[in-house]
């Protein structure tokens, strides 16, 4: 068995704090106050019924810009209310709550909000930690931003050769659900240290002989003397909600996915014009990436030559662009999708 302790103070207290300050400072209730498993929360929240579907994000962090943006081009359009906690879309049936991402689970469990954004790390930590509190919350779609790793990192000096040099270390994380989900499924035994920041310090001050983090460009490990050893996890900010949604909210929240699902596919793909020769037709289609069927349409005055339009559901590179050129192709004009709905 994996033994633990901890550090700094109790995250849940700080969670539970944080929630309440929020909580005072939007008007709206404290959600760990009422128990979700205890009841029926739909029952027990008061700000339900009101017809419009809460979906929290990031406050300010990593996720923050882009989980905006993203409602943003979903056509939806934010007004901030006074202390910047509560945005409410006047053309859509929706309102925002902006808080610390580690508070976004709380507040679909307790469906305060339905919907969130937020790290799929930040997600399965809380399920690994809580089980049965966060079981009704469920992974919808995966946003494409926010990519890092959950990884393993030891000091350039340790021997490391695979998952079982950790036995009998001390390992530091602000993910102890996860490490020790990860350890007992390798059979190792360590102590894990829960720190809440600066993880990448507690080598160096002695406090563990490893450290398990969210890593993206790799630099911090680097500018601290670490190396990366164990991926535990591959993580991206991702769209999640509450089981526990009520009939009239679910109608919203299926139109506010399918907007979503449209603006990823639109970020994702590319439109593709170009002339080919009639001879070459076949060799272009087979380079053009990601699409099933373009349009070919005669071209005036050119009987050995067609337009050819595609939408490519996946980049357009230059090395694709020069394929199509070497295959014949002229005039290729690449541009982005604004909207797309099938
Ligand atoms: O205030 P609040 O609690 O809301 O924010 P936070 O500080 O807890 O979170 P924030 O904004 O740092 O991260 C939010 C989410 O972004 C995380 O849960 C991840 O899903 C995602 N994300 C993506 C990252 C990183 N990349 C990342 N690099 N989260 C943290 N980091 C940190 C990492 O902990 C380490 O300290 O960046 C450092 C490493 O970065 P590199 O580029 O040097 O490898
Ligand atoms: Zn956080």
């Amino acid at each position: 068995m994996t033994k633990t302790k901890t550090m700094t103070k109790n995250m849940t207290k700080t969670m539970a704090k944080t929630m309440a300050k929020n909580m005072a400072r939007t008007g709206a209730t404290n959600p760990l106050a009422t128990n979700p498993l205890s009841t029926n929360p739909l029952s027990t929240n008061p700000m339900s019924g009101d017809g419009r579907l809460k979906i929290a994000l990031q406050k300010s962090g990593r996720l923050s810009e882009m989980s905006v943006g993203l409602l943003e081009k979903a056509g939806i359009s934010l007004t901030k209310s006074r202390d910047q906690l509560l945005c409410r879309a006047h053309n859509f049936p929706l309102d925002v709550f902006l808080v610390r991402d580690d508070d976004i689970p709380a507040f679909l469990a307790t469906n305060v909000c339905q919907v969130g954004i937020l790290g799929q790390n930040a997600l399965l930590e809380k399920q690994a930690l809580f089980a049965e509190k966060y079981a009704a919350l469920e992974e919808v779609m995966a946003l494409g931003f926010g990519r890092c790793r959950l990884s393993i990192a030891t000091p350039t000096s340790f021997e490391y050769r695979s998952v079982d040099s950790l036995n009998g270390k001390t390992i530091a994380t602000s993910y102890r659900g996860l490490l020790e989900a990860y350890l007992r499924d390798k059979g190792v035994e360590a102590d894990i240290v829960t720190m809440e920041g600066a993880v990448e310090v507690a080598p160096r001050t002695h406090l563990a002989d490893a450290i398990c983090d969210l890593v993206s460009t790799g630099n911090t490990l680097i500018s601290n003397g670490l190396q990366e050893q164990d991926v535990i996890l591959q993580s991206q900010a991702v769209l999640i909600k509450n089981n526990n949604m009520d009939s009239e909210l679910q109608e919203i929240y299926e139109k506010i996915l399918s907007r979503i699902r449209a603006v990823l596919r639109a970020d994702n793909s590319r439109y593709i014009m170009l002339n080919s020769p009639i001879d070459s037709l076949d060799a272009i289609k087979a380079v053009l990436p990601g699409s099933a069927s373009p349009t070919v349409m005669p071209l005036q005055g050119r009987e050995d030559m067609v337009a050819v339009h595609a939408v490519c559901e996946e980049e357009v590179f230059w090395t694709t662009m020069e394929e199509l050129h070497r295959n014949g192709a002229n005039s290729i004009l690449v541009v982005p999708i604004e909207k797309m709905l099938d």
